[in-house]
């Protein structure tokens, strides 16, 4: 199933296309130009982060797999602490293959709990309603489909239970440290003291791991990056050259930026509804970030957005994070 796939949801697709255009137009007027990343995820798109996951050199998914497999009890413990029932929210579930391990714990731990994946897919929301009772028979689910803050503010009125929101993945990394930070002051204007937050977080470590996750040997991470350029040409009408351009991924150490690039190796010029679009030889489009945090930067993140870090996981290689914050 797909984890980001914008195509079916409940805002008209008409509206997605025009907004999809103007960002584009917008990004690749710009200086430097830049495209967003949270197009990357078409039908093509969604298969290709499938096989991302699951290549040798991403790390990330199978890190924070672990922790779920290994640290369920303790998280549980976490989140339960003092509360007779919880609504669990998780923000982007794609299939659970991770949070299962949490829903199965919960449940054998006799815990009073509904699940509420929010995503803007219906074919996400629609897999977990019809999926997830079958693995866990009894569970509670409700799923959301649509924006996560519009799903939240309707949900804030929904219930007295305490809230826990899960946002795993480092989905976060993927916005800039400013943005983070917004993102995190949004939620926590959502919740209420005392409800807390289970976020997912990619860490720093030996900058060739990273950059290797990055930059497979395969090309998966190419041709994701890629597609972009083809689903412009499919959806808006434009003639990009997809050989024309090459994938160039860096990393930084000292911030923890991550960052993709599409390089154009020769001067050429794109049309999109009528506009021409100029490339240098050489010149990049910034595609995408993948923030890394240390723990300190988590915690620090946590305390500007009004949390207070309580509890952080991590798997063997201490690779990967999923910190528990509660709400102050
Ligand atoms: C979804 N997101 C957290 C992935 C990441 O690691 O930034 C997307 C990705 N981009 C390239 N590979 C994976």
């Amino acid at each position: 199933i797909s984890v980001h796939n914008s195509a079916s949801t409940t805002v008209s697709t008409a509206k997605i296309q025009s907004d999809f255009l103007d960002e584009v137009i917008r990004g690749l007027s710009a200086s430097p130009k830049f495209l967003s990343s949270k197009y990357f995820y078409d039908e093509l798109g969604d298969n290709l982060f499938q096989y991302i996951m699951n290549c040798e050199e991403y790390y990330p998914y199978r890190c924070e797999l672990e922790i779920f497999q290994q640290h369920a009890p303790e998280i549980v413990a976490q989140i339960t602490k003092s509360s007779a029932a919880i609504d669990l929210i998780e923000l982007g579930p794609g299939d659970c293959s991770k949070s299962i391990y949490l829903l199965k714990q919960l449940t054998q731990d006799q815990v009073k709990f509904t699940y509420l994946p929010i995503d803007i897919s219906t074919n996400v929301i629609t897999f977990i309603e019809k999926n997830l009772p079958q693995a866990i028979p009894g569970i509670n689910v409700q799923g959301l489909n649509g924006d996560y803050f519009d799903m939240l503010e309707k949900l804030s009125a929904h219930s007295g239970n305490k809230k826990v929101i899960l946002f795993m993945g480092s989905n976060l990394g993927n916005m800039s440290p400013v943005d983070a930070i917004d993102f995190c002051r949004r939620l926590r204007r959502i919740l209420a003291p005392g409800d807390q937050l289970i976020l997912g977080m990619d860490l720093k470590k030996e900058p060739k791991e990273i950059l290797a996750a990055y930059n497979d040997k395969g090309g998966l991470t190419k041709a994701f990056n890629l597609n972009l350029l083809k689903r412009i040409n499919r959806e808006l009408g434009a003639d990009f050259q997809i050989g024309s351009f090459t994938h160039f991924p860096s990393y930084d150490p000292i911030t923890g930026a991550c960052r993709s690039y599409l390089i154009s190796m020769d001067d050429q010029i794109v049309n999109i509804e009528g506009l021409e679009i100029g490339f240098k030889k050489h010149e990049a489009i910034y595609m995408e970030i993948s923030q890394k945090y240390n723990a300190g930067e988590i915690d620090e993140l946590a305390e500007i957005s009004g949390f207070i870090p309580e509890r952080k996981f991590h798997d063997s290689r201490s690779w990967f994070t999923d910190a528990i914050w509660v709400a102050v």
